[in-house]
């Protein structure tokens, strides 16, 4: 089949995007268009306010408009950031029968022979230049042709008739609370309606806002673990406290931070593929570890938190990472020292550790940790590594 590859952070995607999909469909005679978000940049924040989950979610809703278009969650599941020439090759790989036509912008056309190895983008994907309306055709078919020669590959100028829009000055307008709907597909103007997304507004966990996630968290947790997630969020609370964080952020990150233990570890790899969410090889041999991961995407799509250091914290509290943020810290201490943990070894230390200098807490807990694993013939995940060299 001839495929088309729209990829963009669509942060959000908007009436811009599908009708170049739409008219790279029909004037180069595609047979699908895979709309592809990209995953992180990294020390860069493409998402705009939205998790990358709900880039890829409006994405899946603007695609329903026509069958030809694709949702493709590739780059969006890789923790790593994606370029273009890599993933092309990986897809032809995977997909040896396609032919593969990548798009992009007339912006980008003179920066293309700056990206990263453009002979080895040519040599997977021919080219599809999607023209602003009312640029001036000729030249952008000279630009095309020219590209076309010096990286000896097939190249089409894609025209298009759509006002300019943009996703920054979309999240501008909804920033403002102005009216967007006519630039963005029904479902997906819904969708950012429905879960806040890109509202300026502080966020703020009143009591109110705990007391009914508390209430929620106890009805789908057992017992037990119910009470651990008291214990951490009162931890992580006080916490706050001492090192100067929203001591409410970390109340609630502390009441999350376990909200899938619900699901069993054997049944944490069927949640993520039903749920289209990436995991890498080691946490398949560690599936205990998933849960921090389906977590953080249940505590967006069932609890509605948009606050990435909230997300972040619950992401991080397993394994921990090099370089973690207070809120992360704080998460993974109160995970280790809340009042009803009593297994651990020199647990009194580490708890007295906390409160004076959290990074030799992060320290004493990763030493702990993957000494008990090693003991035990459990493998120690690269991230706990990385976070024990970082903090040692
Ligand atoms: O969910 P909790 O039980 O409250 O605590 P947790 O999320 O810290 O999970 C603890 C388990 O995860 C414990 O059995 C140790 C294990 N663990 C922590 N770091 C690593 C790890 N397991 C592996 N394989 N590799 C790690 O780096
Ligand atoms: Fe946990
Ligand atoms: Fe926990």
């Amino acid at each position: 089949m001839k495929i088309g590859i729209l990829g963009g952070s669509f942060a959000p995607i908007h009436n811009g995007h599908v009708h170049i999909a739409l008219m790279a469909l029909r004037e180069a005679h595609l047979d699908q268009v895979w709309l592809m978000p990209s995953g992180k940049a990294p020390h860069k924040s493409i998402d705009g306010g939205a998790t990358r989950y709900h880039r890829y979610e409006m994405v899946r809703l603007a695609a329903a408009c026509n069958d030809r278009l694709i949702p493709f969650s590739y780059e969006i599941k890789k923790d790593e950031r994606c370029y273009t020439y890599k993933t092309l090759e990986e897809l032809k790989e995977i997909y040896p029968y396609h032919e593969f036509f990548f798009i992009i912008g007339e912006d980008s056309v003179d920066m293309f022979p700056e990206w990263r190895y453009p002979e080895r983008i040519t040599a997977s994907a021919s080219l599809l230049i999607a023209a602003r309306p009312g640029s001036v055709a000729g030249d952008l078919v000279k630009k095309g042709e020219e590209l076309a020669k010096r990286y000896n590959c097939y190249v089409q100028v894609i025209s298009t008739d759509v006002m300019d829009i943009s996703s920054t000055t979309i999240r501008e307008m909804l920033n403002r609370g102005s009216d967007v709907s006519d630039l963005l597909p029904e479902s997906v103007s819904r969708y950012i309606k429905e879960h806040h997304l890109y509202e300026n507004r502080p966020v703020i966990y009143d009591d109110d806002c705990l007391d009914t996630i508390r209430k929620k968290i106890k009805d789908r947790l057992p017992k037990k673990r119910y009470r651990h997630s008291l214990g951490v969020s009162e931890t992580a609370c006080a916490l706050g406290m001492r090192y100067g964080v929203d001591h409410r952020a970390a109340t609630l990150a502390g009441l999350l931070h376990d909200c899938t233990k619900y699901i069993k570890s054997d049944d944490q790899i069927s949640y993520c593929k039903k749920h289209d969410i990436v995991f890498s090889d080691n946490e398949k041999k560690a599936p205990w570890l998933i849960h921090a991961i389906t977590g953080e995407y249940e505590a967006v799509h069932e609890y509605d938190i948009v606050d990435k250091e909230v997300l972040s914290a619950i992401r991080w509290h397993t394994t921990g990472r090099a370089d973690m943020t207070i809120l992360e810290k704080i998460v993974f201490v109160a995970d280790y020292i809340e009042k009803g943990r009593d297994q651990a070894p020199r647990l009194s230390e580490i708890r007295q550790a906390a409160f004076i200098d959290i990074d030799m807490a992060m320290k004493m807990i990763l030493s702990d940790t993957i000494e008990y694993l090693e003991v035990s013939g459990k493998p120690v995940h690269p991230d706990s590594k990385e976070a024990f060299e970082y903090y040692k």
